[in-house]
């Protein structure tokens, strides 16, 4: 084998080198992971070419026991998850409410890392289950790390922490075939949730729209519990956090979503990790729902239940700043998969409640990171290191990063100067609210807890009628994968506490009246109450319907990084790239797909189907209708209701389909690339989706 020349590996001999934790490869030769340069990567040494490989090949143990260990527990929830960098502005002090230096400093830009997730599925999972995405913000703060580690819905399943693993168990895959995978729909789950009156309003959710979002970027977040903020006079006030996109909130249809995730498993991921290279940079603005001291029980519900919202008609959201993502991860491992949040991470000017879901939650994120990232030294990760200096007497451990060059490990010391030394409040040291305490141990809620329909209601009936069709249909189709019919019942039976229609409308799938069940006896109802006096609780809602809760009025005035995909042939590619640039200067993203590649085409048809676009565009007069992969691009761009444009005789397609009412329907625009025809069309992918198309899967009537 001809020699080759070595460079030789340049002399680590700065000790700060030590400490580097970042590797470019770039114009590097290859080592082992101790610094000796491999010779030759291709082969392990060998007792001669036809010979056994030797136990004594260190550079192939060295190689092999590092790959045998690349894999670290996945997250048990949220395992499915991808993260972006950023900044978070705040746009005037908070001065009157909270001391935290990042809610105070409008020219401070405090960076940020966001790392968005499913919740059941595992690492590899599809991005489009019905399911609540996580969406938790890692702030960098001067004070040190904040996290607010919350999700896409503002309510949770269940009130108290114990419950957490029953949950978790239920709806992940089942324990025995471990199917199905990042679903909800299977009867362990329901069986759970029928049992669970608290659930009713994040089932609401759930079922909703909202759990198969169209992006990322066009989520809400929430932070779900109720806060405390503490201004610098040590007055405190109970406040909600809110995440609202600048993209509006929007999802996809149900039938599209089961496609994606065939079709593109990685969308989500994939959407935000373009628009981020495009320069298209996800924003949203924090809002806050301040209430204060005096007010805390002024609510029919209790502050401290995480499956209650305060209406935004009771406590408006103030929008108090705004956070932008610009940059995408170097490693997803490194970032993305080694990133560790926990609710308990907090700065001077913001503390706890006693949500005991929250409470909870304290004790598992750092506990789930021992097993996780391997021990207590996680902190150390670069993506997990605070940007304020640390300085304590927390020692070695696995992984230790720091080489701590005192000796002085203890407090008090006269040793080390009594460094580090506590730091007063005065000099930002954190203090918790002094709240008063005293009372006696117990295992029970308290009697505003019971009320488990009243915000179920409030939900569903703030539901736009198309809304509430998905809502209903979401339910059939989960509840038809229940193989226990006992189930099934049960559930039916409780939707009835929730809405007569709702439960009818998930009932008349099944072929059966609605069920009467009387509530179940679980431990949020008094364990000694006779079942004839299981009665729900309902506190009268103050607010009858909350314009918030529903997407229809959401910002649908522009078509910024919308995908519009333009299906033309060769003969049609003049007419596709008029309209290509007319969108494109509106901020669309738009490809051309053709049958077979030509030179003004960006994917074929094979590859690339509708359902990975918001609207279509088909030009040409081709016969479409001839070839599957066409009629599947068409049909399904129809029936979830996205902006269609026919342009040159495309609108024979229907005809020959026998659909010639699809050409009169809403957002389908007919004609050649003219103005008003470019000036419709934006408009109706503005709209986002048009869904009076849309026909009930079960009686096939409209709307
Ligand atoms: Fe949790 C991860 C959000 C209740 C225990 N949770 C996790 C993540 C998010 C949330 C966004 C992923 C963070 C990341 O991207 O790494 N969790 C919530 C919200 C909750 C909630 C909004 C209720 C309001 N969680 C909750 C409870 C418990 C946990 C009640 C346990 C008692 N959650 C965990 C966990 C995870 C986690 C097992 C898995 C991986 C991790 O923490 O770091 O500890």
């Amino acid at each position: 084998m001809a020699k080759r020349k070595i460079t030789k590996a340049a002399p680590t001999a700065k000790a700060e080198d030590l400490q580097r934790d970042t590797s470019d490869g770039m114009e590097q030769q290859l080592t082992t992971a101790q610094g000796l340069p491999i010779d030759d990567n291709q082969n392990s040494l060998k007792a001669g070419v036809r010979g056994p490989s030797l136990l004594e090949d260190h550079i192939l143990r060295d190689k092999i026991t590092h790959f045998d260990h690349e894999r670290i527990p996945e997250r048990v929830v949220h395992a499915r998850g991808s993260g972006a960098h950023g900044y978070f502005q705040v746009y005037e002090p908070l001065a009157k409410w909270t001391k935290a230096g990042f809610l105070n400093e409008p020219a401070r830009r405090t960076p940020v890392f966001v790392r968005f997730s499913t919740v059941a599925g595992f690492r590899g999972s599809t991005d489009l289950p019905r399911d609540v995405r996580g969406f938790a913000v890692k702030f960098y703060t001067e004070e040190g790390i904040y996290d607010l580690v919350g999700n896409n819905m503002p309510v949770f399943f269940i009130q108290d922490a114990i419950k957490f693993p029953d949950l978790v168990h239920s709806v992940k895959p089942e324990a025995h075939n471990e199917m199905p995978q990042a679903a909800s729909a299977h009867e362990t789950f329901w069986d759970f949730i029928s049992l669970m009156p608290e659930s009713m309003h994040t089932i609401m959710w759930l079922m909703s729209d909202r759990a198969i979002p169209r992006s990322l970027r066009m989520m809400e977040g929430f932070g779900v519990h109720t806060f405390r903020f503490i201004n610098e006079e040590g007055e405190s006030c109970f406040v909600k956090f809110h995440w609202k996109p600048l993209l509006g909130v929007h999802s996809v249809a149900w039938d599209e979503a089961t496609k994606i995730s065939g079709k593109d498993p990685d969308f989500h991921r994939r959407d935000l990790w373009e628009a981020i290279e495009n320069g298209d940079f996800p924003e949203w603005e924090l809002g806050v729902q301040i209430v204060s001291a005096k007010d805390e029980h002024k609510f029919p519900f209790d502050l401290l239940d995480p499956t209650k919202l305060i209406p935004e008609e009771l406590v408006p959201v103030q929008r108090v700043g705004k956070m932008t993502l610009n940059r995408n991860p170097v490693n997803f491992f490194a970032e993305t998969e080694q990133v560790a949040f926990h609710p308990g991470h907090l700065v001077p000017g913001i503390d706890l409640s006693n949500d005991p879901l929250l409470q909870g939650r304290l004790f598992s994120y750092i506990d789930t990171q021992l097993t996780r990232l391997g021990g207590p030294n996680f902190n150390e990760l670069p993506i997990n290191r605070p940007l304020a200096p640390v300085h304590n007497n927390q020692r070695d451990g696995h992984m230790r990063h720091t080489i701590d060059k005192r000796h002085i490990n203890y407090e008090p010391n006269t040793l080390g100067g009594g460094c580090p030394y506590q730091a007063s409040m005065a000099s930002g040291g954190f203090t918790s609210f002094p709240e008063p305490m005293e009372d006696m141990k117990i295992r029970a809620k308290s009697e505003k807890f019971m009320d488990h329909f009243s915000q179920a209601k409030l939900f569903y009936n703030s539901q736009s009628k198309p809304e509430r069709n998905h809502l209903i249909n979401a339910l059939r189709f989960e509840l038809a994968k229940v193989d226990t019919a006992s189930v099934r019942e049960r559930m039916i039976g409780m939707l009835a506490y929730v809405d007569g229609d709702l439960a009818h409308s998930v009932a008349e799938a099944f072929g059966i009246p609605v069920p009467e069940v009387k509530l179940p006896l679980n431990h949020s109802i008094p364990a000694d109450t006779p079942p004839e006096d299981v009665q729900p609780y309902d506190a009268e809602p103050l607010v009858k319907r909350s314009k918030a809760l529903s997407m229809a009025d959401t910002i649908k005035d522009n078509i910024h990084t919308r995908r519009v995909a333009i299906l033309a042939d060769a003969d049609g590619a003049p007419q596709a790239k008029t309209l290509k640039a007319a969108l494109q200067r509106e901020g669309a993203m738009v490809k051309v797909i053709a049958p077979v590649m030509h030179p003004d085409a960006d994917h074929t048809l094979m590859t690339t189907p509708s359902v990975v676009f918001d609207a279509i565009a088909v030009v040409g007069s081709q016969p479409w209708e001839d070839l599957p992969d066409a009629q599947d691009f068409v049909r399904d761009a129809f029936r979830h209701c996205k902006a269609i444009a026919l342009i040159g005789g495309a609108d024979a397609l229907f005809k020959v389909w026998g659909m010639p009412d699809a050409l009169k329907a809403p957002g389908v625009l007919i004609g050649s690339t003219d103005k008003v025809l470019v000036k419709d069309f934006i408009q109706a992918i503005a709209a986002h989706r048009h869904w009076a198309r849309e026909k009930d899967p079960v009686t096939g009537k409209k709307g």
